[in-house]
């Protein structure tokens, strides 16, 4: 029985699901990979729109046709893709369909309006027991995880196990076979240079003007922020252990595969959620074997609580050429409305402190932000502002409007507050680039490349001229200047392909 998994990210990395590819490989059951990057989905604006042509997705249904299954992977921004391949392929084809990743685990019921099935956490053994008793035909109804529409009524799983060990994975498939992507207005066979071109795209690979091949080396995060949704999972998983770590070995094996299928790569980005918890030693093993059998450049992300000099160290010696880190607000009040009260400035300036010292050997790093917080007050943004005048130069800010995702905790209370009036507008159909156009968002803005001095900054939020620039008499004007500003970059990015 063959498998068709299907990916509408822009990123073409989709960990997860190469993930269950090759593991549902490995366990005798051959796959489809279909990549439909909905470039649309970075750059909603709120609105809903069909994120793919009709004739498009038309050229799917002789791709899946022959397959006993079809899985589509989504997070939430995904949500209104997935439906539509959905539909289509429901048109035409009667093969059951399960959706799974990041939204159906906080949102079964809603996915279950379009999916026969949904995933809910982890997906590997549940999706392996589905084809096994498809198979056979054998009853499915009360495997774990799974979620299940049955005659009007929902069939609801707990989840099994997470699992612990997580060598005993199969690396994610790469093997570009059977593997398709939708390229103009074609369906075409994945090869190696179009794996090239759409790694080149990915964000980090981008910034650094490198081909990245993106991986994870652990599941799980050890913080627990209140807009993030590793709490909902955290809540699913209560009570086992969370957070774990692929050995160094499983890692480096990996990659030595990856830079065998891929030449060209010149770039290993880790996106573990905080690669730098991993404890001293273990980051001294994976340093020595990277070095002597990678020896590849790469990037990864740290949080001000774990990065330490040692660690930090260690890691820049084994090839670590930029860093991102998450520092999200300087206010001390929103820092616990995000259940970030350990990240107080002193620790987070430390932070930029210490990767600052290898300004020489590094590219700039890379500091997040959360922009339009709900309840945030001018003071409270200041306090943001005045934090970043701080930094130490180099540096790059990340700028990301904050989206409320169903399933965190800071929905649940913007949705008490009665904050939440239109969830397909403020959440689902918003791109965390849609920043809202004020003077103190664009002073942000303007120090993004960290080019001017910070007492230039500090001039620039002195209380009575925030007063009369922030107001809401000048809203129109910011604006326009921010509409400006996109097209400009639009037409930088045409003409440099930046
Ligand atoms: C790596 C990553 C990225 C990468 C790569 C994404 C990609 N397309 O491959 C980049 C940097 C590009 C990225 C971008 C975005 N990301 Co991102 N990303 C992650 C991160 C850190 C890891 C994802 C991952 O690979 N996990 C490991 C795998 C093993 O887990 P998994 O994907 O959940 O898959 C498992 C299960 O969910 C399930 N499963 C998944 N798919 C399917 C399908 C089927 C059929 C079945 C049965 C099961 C199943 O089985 C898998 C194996 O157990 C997560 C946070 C996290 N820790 O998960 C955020 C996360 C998924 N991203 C998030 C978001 C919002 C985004 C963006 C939309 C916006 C942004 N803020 O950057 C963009 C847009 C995506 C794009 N352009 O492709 C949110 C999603 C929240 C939500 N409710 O949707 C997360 C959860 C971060 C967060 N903490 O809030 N992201
Ligand atoms: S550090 Fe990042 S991944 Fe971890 S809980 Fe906070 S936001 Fe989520």
């Amino acid at each position: 029985m063959k498998i068709t998994l299907i990916s509408p990210y822009p990123d073409i990395t989709s960990f997860g699901m190469r993930t269950l590819s090759a593991y549902l490989k490995e366990k005798g059951f051959p796959t489809n990979l279909i990549f439909l990057p909905d470039t649309a989905g970075d750059e909603l604006r709120g609105e809903e729109r069909p994120r793919y042509r009709d004739e498009d997705l038309n050229k799917l249904i002789p791709l899946c046709a022959d397959s006993g299954l079809i899985g589509i992977s989504l997070m939430t921004n995904y949500f209104s893709s997935a439906v539509q391949i959905t539909e289509r392929l429901k048109s035409k084809l009667k093969i059951p369909i399960i959706w799974g990743g990041c939204h159906p685990t906080i949102r079964p019921e809603e996915c279950l309006k379009y999916a026969d099935i949904v995933c809910v956490g982890e997906g590997e053994n549940a999706i392996l027991r589905l084809c096994q008793s498809l198979q056979t035909g054998k009853p499915y109804k009360d495997l774990a995880n799974l979620w299940i529409r049955d005659h009007g009524k929902i069939k609801k799983n707990a989840p099994g196990p997470l699992i612990q060990n997580l060598d005993l994975l199969p690396h994610p498939d790469y093997s570009l076979k059977e593997h398709y992507i939708l390229k103009g207005n074609k369906i075409v066979p994945f090869n190696s240079e179009l794996l090239k071109q759409f790694l080149a795209k990915g964000t980090i690979s981008e910034y650094l003007r490198m081909v990245g091949y993106q991986t994870m080396s652990s599941r799980g995060c050890p913080h627990r922020c209140s807009y993030c949704v590793n709490w909902t999972w955290k809540k699913l998983y209560e009570n086992e252990r969370y957070l774990r770590w692929r050995s160094s070995e499983s890692i480096i094996q990996e990659l030595e595969r990856a830079k065998e299928l891929m030449p060209f790569l010149d770039l290993i980005w880790f996106s573990d959620d905080s690669f730098f918890s991993r404890n001293i030693k273990s980051i001294r093993e994976f340093g020595e074997k990277y070095q002597k059998r990678i020896n590849l450049p790469f990037f990864c992300l740290t949080s001000p609580l774990t990065i330490t000099e040692e660690k930090m160290s260690c890691l820049v010696d084994a090839g670590l050429i930029c860093i991102q880190m998450g520092i999200e607000t300087g206010s001390k009040r929103i820092q616990k409305l995000f259940h970030r009260e350990n990240f107080t400035n002193s620790r987070m300036l430390k932070g930029t402190y210490i990767i600052n010292r290898y300004r020489e050997k590094m590219k700039k790093p890379l500091y997040d932000f959360l922009l339009d917080i709900p309840t945030e007050t001018e003071e409270d943004k200041m306090e943001t502002l005045k934090f970043i005048s701080r930094i130490p130069r180099p540096f790059r800010l990340q700028l990301f409007s904050l989206v409320l995702y169903p399933g965190t905790e800071l929905y649940n209370l913007a949705e008490k507050e009665g904050l939440i009036k239109d969830e397909k507008k403020q959440i689902y159909n918003k791109s965390y680039a849609q920043k809202e156009e004020n003077y103190l968002n664009l002073l942000l803005v303007l120090f993004r490349e960290g080019s001017f001095p910070g007492f230039i900054l500090r001039l620039l939020i002195i209380k009575k001229m925030v007063r009369i620039l922030n107001s809401d008499a000048l809203h129109f004007f910011w604006k326009l200047l921010f509409l400006a500003g996109i097209k400009l970059r639009k037409i930088k990015h045409k003409l440099f392909n930046r």
